[in-house]
């Protein structure tokens, strides 16, 4: 298998960054930590949810033994929205705090938040000026977000996929774990990775790097729930914007309003398939299955091997005492971290830091590629 060059070497900027192996869902970076870094984030938006958990932090989690990760806050993003001041600063100690007690290691890795490194939104400048108005336009997300009132949706909202990218390409990322959500985003950023290093081939092989000066960051969307759906609606996704707080579990939520939740789950009448292929055409069963796979950390097959022909009032007595186990030890944790937000900033502080020295000479390099005059 070729692969992309050492990271320690494309960061010391003398050598050309070679581009990724074809996606492999993960199972080779195992042997390839030198070779790999890891770059995700999440909004501070409020009601994290089990879809951000399964989908993406218990992602983030199994990756840190083999790689060196960033994991990153991702308060620009969230105010293409608008937030509430306070809530901002609460909501992103809040991730911070749900990022350390589902286990990410702050002193191994980078935890940070986005804004204290204005890289992020300079070179977001720069992708908003390679990226083309076709490509964004067929983004389904803003078209989800902004709704039939896309006058009055931000500017931000619309370029919102352009400052994913920087935040990926920023630190020469090359593996990005994400929610079957985000898949569409992350194939933009590798476009524009691609055009910048077309648009520049000259400068950037004047600059030493004749293969292309970014790499074209690989999605891991892996395991059983990598798009959890709304209780209420198995044909929507979970989601921290939803109104109604039944249609998620939060990871803040007791052992009370999980069972709840979960009891009053919508279903349909039949009892659970034994295969999967039963599954088809009934998505709240499907969702179902797939959060009690998540949790477990097992496969679709396996749990219809335990429960195939249950009726669902024992299923789900099964996953609300699984969801209660795994759940409420984090939400306690949240709760003890979220205590101390002077902790938290702390943390926050430290792990910019060392994004800023990972970053600046990336963004120095751009800006030179680019021609822009550095004094
Ligand atoms: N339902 C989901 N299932 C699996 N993964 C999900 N993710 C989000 N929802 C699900 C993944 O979580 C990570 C962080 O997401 P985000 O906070 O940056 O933004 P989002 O995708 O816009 O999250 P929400 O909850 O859906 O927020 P709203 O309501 O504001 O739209 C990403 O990796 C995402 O894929």
């Amino acid at each position: 298998m070729r692969l992309i060059a050492p990271l320690r070497a494309t960061l010391a900027l003398g050598a050309r960054p070679r581009h990724n192996p074809p996606f492999d869902r993960g199972e080779s970076m195992q042997k390839a930590k030198i070779n790999t870094r890891v770059f995700s984030g999440v909004q501070p938006t409020g009601n994290l949810h089990l879809g951000n958990y399964l989908g993406a932090i218990t992602r983030f989690v199994a990756l840190q033994d083999a790689h060196d990760c960033l994991y990153c806050v991702v308060d620009l993003h969230a105010i293409t929205v608008f937030q509430d001041p306070e809530e901002l600063a609460k909501n992103t100690r809040e991730v911070t705090a749900a990022f350390i007690a589902a286990g990410i290691d702050p002193t191994r890795h980078i935890v940070f938040n986005q804004s204290q490194v204005s890289g992020h939104a300079e070179l977001a400048w720069i992708f908003n000026c390679v990226a083309r108005l076709g490509w964004l336009n067929r983004m389904t997300q803003f078209k989800e977000k902004a709704g039939k009132d896309r006058e009055n949706a931000s500017a931000g909202l619309y370029v919102y996929p352009n400052l994913m990218a920087a935040d990926i390409l920023l630190y020469h990322a090359t593996h990005v774990p994400v929610g079957e959500d985000q898949k569409q985003h992350l194939e933009l950023a590798r476009d524009i990775a691609q055009k910048f290093n077309n648009d520049f081939a000259k400068t950037i092989a004047r600059e030493g790097y004749p293969g292309g000066f970014f790499p074209l960051p690989e999605p891991l969307i892996t395991g059983p729930a990598t798009r959890v759906m709304s209780l209420r609606d198995g044909t929507k996704k979970m989601s921290k914007s939803d109104e109604s707080d039944m249609t998620r579990i939060n990871l803040t939520d007791d052992a009370d309003q999980i069972a709840k939740k979960i009891r009053k789950a919508k279903t349909d009448p039949e009892p659970l398939p034994s295969e999967v292929k039963g599954l088809e055409s009934r998505p709240e069963a499907d969702n179902l299955v797939g959060i009690y796979a998540g949790l477990a950390e097992t496969s679709k097959e396996q749990v219809l091997r335990e429960f195939g022909s249950a009726p669902f009032s024992k299923f789900k007595e099964a996953l609300a005492e699984l969801a209660t186990t795994r759940l409420t030890p984090i939400g306690a944790e949240m709760r003890r971290l979220m205590a101390d937000p002077v902790e938290i900033d702390r943390i926050l502080n430290e792990g910019a830091r060392r994004a800023h020295a990972i970053a600046d000479p990336i963004l120095a390099k751009t800006k030179d590629i680019v021609g822009f005059i550095r004094s």
